[in-house]
């Protein structure tokens, strides 16, 4: 802050201690910001809770009180100029004293706090924050309210009291650990007078050829009589206004108007400009504070209008009049311990999204608001944002006093993330509206009258659409909010014809077979997903003695304890029982096998859906996103990249699903009963169906070519060009063709594997290729190539495979981490030489394969 204020970081000298534990001494603490666990580890005083079962023996440090105090310097305080301590964030029941004085409580970890300390600073100050435990402060909380209906998936119910990051009590994905701590920066502040906000409320306009923003900031203190806004793109200054500040001092807004904006798009689309707003304050023309924001101009909607032939309304984004077909995937915190996260790990992660070719990202509501790096990197690589409010799978109670923290709460993260391109939605909650459906709860959309939803036994309806959606209309209305995900007009949250859903029926529900996701559609599958085991590296990495682990076996006491989803080994057990031939041993196959079900589940969900999005007015499906793309800790879960960041083999599948060109097949028969008693099928057909999906935004002129081989010998039985000169307009799938499955004689349909390659007219380049497999998978007679190679091309930027039989799903690895693949998990047909992109390797890398049927 220049030059008549002064931010001091209050970040040394930092101790903690158990503040309930007499001889308790206080110990350094090992980062800052921080929490106790951290600390803890730092100092060899609990286990690595990811190692192991240690999880269990540090349940302790969550009904403890911990103690975290520091001094610092008092700086000197002209006349007229304020002192304020700025806490980013204190998880969660806090009492902070300075110099023996309490200045602040705190029960709410998302809300940042600011208190005046003008007339409490001194020369020598001691601050002091102590933290009450929030799992027994919330079942304090439970009990007071005996009325409330409570009821949870995930945690316990203590949790639905407390603003706290609700994993933190445990999910279907990750330990419980319930940490306290500075989570976020603190700050001492001295200014007389300051900017506290800036915003920018941008507008584009339909055609795309000029923008107006209006930037205003709030201003706090009095000694400022002018206030300069500039905005510049790439250091260049493109517009700048100065203007008096209100009559009351505390607000001062302008509005600049670009003809030709330069507009941000998700990447694929366009480039990702970020213009700075620097809003500065004068005081007889000298400068005394300055905020900058980095901003983003687009115009981005979400599109529910009336389908053509369908019942229902689209879901779908639009960014610069660009319909997105969104594939992604869904957030979780990427670790228990969110102050170790840095800054280049939110980058890795966004880039591995980016370069999975997901479009967007959804933060998940029952982890946090993400920190400041996790968005500035999805504006940087131009990855969508869909933003839940932090509420997720119980009937959540609304006293006054928790409502009032709710709505501070919402204003707040609103107001720090407004700025960020990025960001297209927010979304009240996650899954509430389903837990209220399951658990029998009152909910009467007609009924508008939102005082009433307050006695009813779901009062949270008054939290998702009252106080949140009445921030969003104040703060940022130009963004869509949504009431909850799955949220669909007040219908059924299943109803799959509006709004979202969450499909679940593959997994949990009523484990429906993946190869029936096409009847599984929604407008927008905001979640749905498939376990596998993480990586080999991974697993060897939480086991106690590593490689030479007793439990070093898929079904151990502590690979199982690494999975926390209910009924989790039946449900593995049964996709792969119903799909692959497999066995537990060795675990290095056994992994694969799972990787491999997950890779084929999540690629055919994609691939059936994208399949729907079928061009104006007929988006029938409008986005697919994952749960989950990442880890918190090192499990067995849904993510397709695990807590090392390790990809799964569905990362590579979903990737190839959300290429610019896709092709799809698929295989069903159809079988004609001879009678309705005997029910003895005379004509028995097996029939496929191929489609081109053309996400890219030029209309594209293609041949396809059919090719199918004897899986058993190797031979090619069918090779025709299919179409020629085929049109696949732009920005959506294309049926090709339907026909029998190309046999050498009737009743080979199960041994015939066949594959379609899009073949661009102008160049004679294949853009997309797909190879189906009769299923289930597990009658296939799969052989063991005699000559399967994988090598390191000559130029040492792609390994190069063919095999004289089909082979299914060669996975490629490599020992050194070091080496990336950019594609992985492939179908090999004879005589074709397929090529997977690789980064780091060198010539002597030594390369292994796995492909189903090697055991
Ligand atoms: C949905 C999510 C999460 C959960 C996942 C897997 O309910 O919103 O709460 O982890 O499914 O069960």
């Amino acid at each position: 802050m220049a030059p008549s204020g002064v931010i001091i970081p209050v970040d040394k000298n930092w101790e903690f201690k158990q503040a309930d534990k007499e001889d308790a001494e206080f110990l350094p603490a090992a980062q800052f910001p921080t929490n106790v666990h951290l600390d803890l580890l730092h100092h060899k005083l609990i286990p690595d809770p990811f190692i192991g079962k240690n999880e269990l023996d540090v349940q302790w440090v969550g009904e403890a009180q911990w103690v975290y105090k520091t001094s610092f310097s008092g700086a000197s305080v002209p006349e007229g100029a304020k002192a304020m301590l700025a806490f980013d964030g204190l998880d969660t029941f806090a009492t902070v004293v300075l110099n023996g004085k309490t200045i602040l409580e705190t029960d709410n970890m998302f809300i940042p706090e600011r208190v005046d300390v003008t007339s409490d600073l001194k020369e020598e100050n001691e601050l002091v924050i102590t933290f009450d435990s929030a799992y027994l402060r919330g079942w304090k909380l439970v009990e007071q309210y005996p009325d409330h209906k409570w009821g949870v998936w995930n945690g316990d119910n203590s949790r639905l009291a407390v603003r706290k990051a609700q994993y933190h009590w445990g999910w279907d994905w990750g330990p419980a650990l319930l940490t306290c701590g500075p989570w976020r920066p603190i700050n001492l502040e001295i200014y007389s007078t300051k900017i506290s906000d800036l915003s920018a409320e941008s507008t584009v306009d339909k055609s795309l050829k000029s923008a107006s923003i209006v930037a205003t900031a709030e201003i706090e203190g009095s000694g400022s009589d002018q206030i300069r806004f500039d905005l510049s793109l790439n250091g260049k200054l493109i517009a700048s206004e100065t203007t008096t500040t209100s009559s009351s001092g505390t607000t001062a807004s302008v509005t600049f108007h670009l003809d030709s904006p330069e507009l941000w798009y998700p990447f694929r689309y366009g480039p990702q400009p970020l213009y700075h707003l620097t809003a500065t304050l004068l005081s007889s023309s000298s400068e005394i504070h300055c905020v900058t924001k980095r901003i983003g101009l687009r115009r981005a909607l979400l599109i529910q209008r009336p389908l053509t032939d369908q019942p229902g309304t689209s879901f779908f984004f639009e960014v610069n009049n660009i319909p997105i077909y969104c594939g992604g995937s869904d957030w979780i915190p990427a670790d228990n311990f969110i102050p170790r996260i840095s800054r280049q790990k939110y980058f890795d992660w966004i880039k591995l999204v980016a370069e999975g070719n997901q479009f967007m990202i959804r933060v998940w509501g029952g982890g946090i608001y993400e920190q400041p790096a996790f968005y500035e990197a999805c504006d940087e690589l131009g990855v969508l944002v869909w933003q839940d409010f932090m509420f997720g799978c119980g009937n959540y109670p609304a006293w006054p006093s928790l409502l009032e923290s709710i709505d501070r709460e919402a204003r707040a993260n609103v107001k720090a993330l407004r700025h960020h391109p990025s960001i297209v939605i927010w979304a009240g909650n996650n899954e509430d509206y389903q837990y209220q459906e399951s658990a029998g709860l009152t909910y009467d959309y007609s009924n508008k009258d939102a005082e009433s939803w307050l006695k009813t036994d779901f009062p949270a309806r008054y939290i998702y659409e009252k106080i949140l959606s009445d921030a969003c209309s104040d703060l940022i209305p130009s963004v869509q909010y949504h009431p909850g995900s799955p949220w669909g007009a007040g219908r059924d949250t299943h109803d799959a014809t509006v709004g979202d859903i969450h499909q679940w029926n593959v997994w949990h529900g009523t484990q429906e077979k993946w190869q029936d996701f096409d009847k599984l559609s929604g407008r927008f599958v905001s979640e749905f997903g498939m376990q596998a085991f993480p990586s080999v590296k991974t697993i060897d990495a939480y086991l106690p003695l590593g490689k030479a682990d007793p439990d070093r076996y898929p079904q151990s006491s502590t690979v199982d304890f690494h999975n926390k989803a209910d009924g989790h080994e039946r449900r593995i057990a049964l996709y792969l029982v119903e799909n692959l031939r497999y066995a537990p041993d060795p675990l290095e196959q056994f992994v694969y096998s799972t990787q491999l079900m997950q890779a084929e589940c999540l690629a055919s969900a994609y691939r059936l859906w994208k399949r729907q999005w079928k061009g104006p007015g007929r988006e029938y499906n409008g986005g697919a996103l994952v749960w989950q793309i990442n880890d918190c800790w090192p499990v067995t879960s849904w993510s397709i990249a695990d807590f090392y960041l390790r990809p799964k083999m569905a990362y590579f599948t979903v990737k190839r699903e959300m290429a610019p060109v896709s092709c799809g097949i698929t295989r069903k028969t159809h079988k004609h009963p001879r009678d309705k008693y005997t029910r003895v099928y005379i004509d028995t057909k097996t029939q496929i169906e191929i489609w081109g999906s053309n996400l890219t935004l030029e209309n594209l002129t293609v041949d396809v070519v059919v090719k199918a081989w004897d899986v058993v010998t190797g031979e090619e039985v069918y090779s025709e060009k299919a179409k020629e000169g085929l049109e696949l307009p732009e920005n959506r799938s294309t049926e090709i063709v339907g026909m029998d499955v190309p046999v050498k004689q009737k009743g080979e349909e199960g041994k015939v594997v066949v594959a379609a390659y899009i073949i661009d007219k102008a160049g004679g380049k294949q853009i997309a290729r797909y190879v189906n497999w009769p299923e289930p998978l597990k009658y296939v007679h799969l052989q063991k190539p005699k000559e399967l190679k994988a090598v390191l091309s000559e130029d040492g930027t792609a390994v190069e495979i063919s095999a004289e039989v089909p082979v299914k799903g060669v996975a490629v690895e490599c020992e050194d981490d070091e080496v990336l693949f950019e594609d992985n998990l492939v179908d090999i047909v004879p005589g074709e030489v397929v090529r997977i992109g690789v980064k780091g390797a060198k010539k002597g890398t030594e390369f292994g394969v796995r492909y189903l049927g090697m055991n």
